[in-house]
Formats: structure tokens, sequence, C-alpha cells
């Protein structure tokens, strides 16, 4: 019997990074064994997958043992898209909602993790096959604010960096923890009720307003580029549908009392992106407003600032035709949980990448430290990882690229970034 057939399922809860209840899958097959652990979103799109049945993990563990398992049992686990297409009829809903769109995943990456032990190759030649050999540039999360620091922060929920001058992953990480740690100390002295406090994923959490925060984000970089002698450039995620009050037609930024309409927010955001020199700006706009983010992604591109949907493509392929046809962005966050299987996140990376998008792979706000990430970033040649910087659950991707740039050897090269 081939190595990779599926013997045993199994799933259970554990916790995640904030301490809320996660399912974890293990996958065992004749030849080896995989497992993961689902991540969870704080700030999530409508569009998303269920992560759990109406149950919570529980009724999803039991998901497993009941409806998945005696379907998946027997079928081999380098037959992936088979195995998902098997999870997508079991459940049966389009959002995932039976079983749970986490659960989804977590088996759908325990499956995949299975697989590439039973055949004796890491996860991402697995997934990316034997021509892989780039490795993507990791844009972490310094300052945060928004839902992620329980509005107690910025407005915008995370001001990230992105090391594009650095020739390799030692140094790019390096540029990162630098950045970040230079951050801390000049926020203690912008902010005198500073206390080193951070949130859900590592970021300071410093109570300044978004250009404030900026301008010390911007010093940090400036003195670690100045260091390291190469360029460390910023970015946003704006999470603008946690900023949308539908009823005020505005977005609301609580801390520096204003609001901004439609046109007074791509105005801002258009601001910011000269002001700072900004790479990047992920949901800038609410998660409906596909014709805003065309014309702000038309206005971007002049500046050579990446617009990116999150909230607004959900990893969702018809999502992806939308925006494509509008040209509603240059970037999109690829988050597997946010569509339940490792096929249908290889597809919306396919879609985006016929669009011209630059396909981000994405961490959640509720982590587990699987290394994961790392292997789906490489194996699908996304060129930007986003997990953060500090905490042992963003650290855990980030030193499993050092071990895959390790593995990779001499025809390692770091992924070409589309603008600079
Ligand atoms: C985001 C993510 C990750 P969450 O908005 O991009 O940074 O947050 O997982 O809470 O959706
Ligand atoms: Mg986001």
């Amino acid at each position: 019997m081939s190595s990779t057939i599926i013997e045993d399922i199994r799933a259970r809860r554990v916790f995640d990074s904030r301490g809320s209840e996660a399912i974890e899958v293990e996958v065992f097959t004749v030849g080896g064994y995989g497992r993961a652990i689902a991540p969870m979103g704080a700030s999530r799109g409508r569009g998303e997958a269920m992560p759990y049945p109406p149950g919570g993990v529980s009724e999803a563990v039991a998901a497993v043992e009941r409806l998945v398992t005696p379907e998946l049992v027997g079928l081999d686990a380098a037959d992936q898209r088979l195995v998902d297409k098997v999870l997508h009829e079991v459940d049966g809903t389009k959002d995932f909602s039976r079983i749970g769109g986490n659960t989804a995943y977590a088996i759908s990456m325990a499956t995949a993790a299975a697989a590439s032990s039973s055949l004796g190759i890491s996860l991402f030649r697995h997934l990316g096959g034997s021509l892989v050999q780039e490795l993507p540039y990791p844009l972490g999360n310094v300052v945060g604010g928004g839902k992620h620091v329980r509005g107690r922060g910025p407005d915008v929920q995370e001001m990230l960096v992105l090391p594009v001058g650095a020739t390799d992953v030692l140094e790019a990480l390096q540029a990162n923890f630098l950045v970040h740690r230079r951050a801390g100390e000049l926020l203690a002295r912008a902010d005198p009720g500073f206390t080193g406090g951070r949130g859900d994923e590592g970021a300071w959490a410093p109570k300044l307003g978004t250009e404030e925060a900026l301008e010390v984000l911007a010093k940090a970089c400036e003195d670690v580029a100045g260091e390291l002698g190469f360029e460390v450039r910023m970015g946003l995620d704006v999470a603008a549908s946690t900023l949308w009050r539908e009823e005020e037609n505005a977005y609301v930024y609580e801390r520096e009392g204003m609001k901004r309409d439609r046109g007074e927010q791509v105005d801002f955001i258009l601001e910011l992106v000269e002001r700072f020199k900004l790479i990047y700006v992920e949901d800038p706009l609410a998660e409906e407003d596909f014709e805003g983010f065309a014309e702000l992604t038309r206005k971007a591109r002049r500046l050579g600032c990446l617009i990116c949907g999150d909230d607004l493509f959900v990893t969702s392929v018809e999502r992806i035709a939308r925006g494509a046809e509008l040209g509603a962005a240059t970037a999109i966050i690829i988050k597997p949980n946010q569509v339940g299987t490792l096929s249908d996140t290889a597809d919306a990376v396919r879609a985006a990448r016929e669009a011209g998008m630059v396909p981000v792979a994405s961490h959640r706000s509720g982590e587990s430290t699987d290394p994961h990430l790392a292997h789906l970033a490489v194996g699908l040649r996304c060129p930007i990882i986003k997990t953060g910087v500090l905490g042992g659950e963003r650290v855990a991707k980030l030193n499993e690229l050092l071990r895959i740039a390790e593995e990779l050897g001499e025809v390692a090269k770091m992924a070409k970034l589309p603008v600079a």
C-alpha cells in the first residue's frame, strides 16, 4: 500500500495565541503523519467561510469524527484536490457552515503535511514542486491599533514594515526585528503613558494617532536602514471595514475625533502614501467598495504603492474575478482559513496572479506555533509573507523561512518585488 494512504484522522480542542479555543487535526498515513491548528481572525471579512459550526470547536471536533473521517480514511493524502473536494461534499454548504472553514483548513493542511512527511520531502516542496526557489519578503506588523488592541491604540489596525533592500531572509528578519526594537524605544519617548504593551500580533500598542505613530515608525526604519545599509519601507493595514459606519456614511477615526467620507478617505490614504513613501496599503476602504478600491489603485500606482485587498477578496475566486474586472487592487491577502481548503487557496493565488495582483500569504491575529504558513508562501510562490514580527507564534513562521532557505541552499533567492 502506498505510504500516503490515510489511515486515521483525529481532532481535538486546543487554544490559540489569544487563549481562544481552536481546532487541531492530526492525519495519520501508512508512512507518515501531519498536524495543523486553525488560526482565527478578529477583523474578519463578511465573505469569509464560517470558522466553526454554531456549537463552536467541540461541534467541529465531533463533525470530524462523525462526518469527515469515515470519508477520508483510505484516500491518498497526496491527492490534495480529491481530499478537498470530499471536504466540500461532506460539508455541503457554500461557506463551510456545517463543519466550519477552520475545520476544513486544519484537515486540508494536516493532510498536506502528512503527505509530505510520508513522501520524505518538506511541505513547501510537496506544495510547490521541485523547481521552487524563491523566498518571500516578510511584511511585519510593528505598531498596532484598531480591533487588535481593543480600540485603545491608533485607529488604523497595523503599521507594517517591508525590508525591500534585504538580499536574503536572514537580513530581512534582522531588519524587522531591529525596527521593532527601535520603534519600542522611540515610542517610549513619544508617548509618556507607553508601558511597552503589545497587541494581538505582537505589535506595539501606543496611545498615539495614526500619523504620530507613522512618524515614529519612519524614524525607526531610517535608523535601521542606516545601520544595516539597505532600505526598509512602510505599509498599512487600515482594516477600513472596522472604521466604516454605514449610518454615518463615513469612516470614523475615534482616537483622532475625525470622520471621513469615501472621497476624504481616498485623499487621506494618498496623503499618507506620499508623505511616508508607503509601499503597501491593505484594506484602505470598506469591504464592499470595489469601485473606491479601483479609484485608489489607479492613483496609488503612480506613487509605486501596492493596494491590497483582504476583507475585499477573502481569498475567494469569485471576488477576485470581480476585483480583476474593475482593477480594484494590485495585491491580495491570501488566508487559507478564509476559504477552507488548500485547493481553494491555490486557485485564489492563480486567479490573483493572472489578474496581475501580488499574492501575500498571511497569518491571522489568533495564531498557533505552526510553521506551515512559511511553506505555503514558498510553495505557492507568494513574494510577500505577512506574519508579524514578535511573539512565539509569529517567530515560528519566520524561523521556518530560515530553515527553508537553508534547505534550498545555493539556489535560494529572494522573490522579485513588483515595486520598490
Ligand atoms: C488582517 C489580519 C491579520 P485578522 O486583518 O490582515 O493581520 O487580522 O486575523 O484579525 O483578520
Ligand atoms: Mg487585513
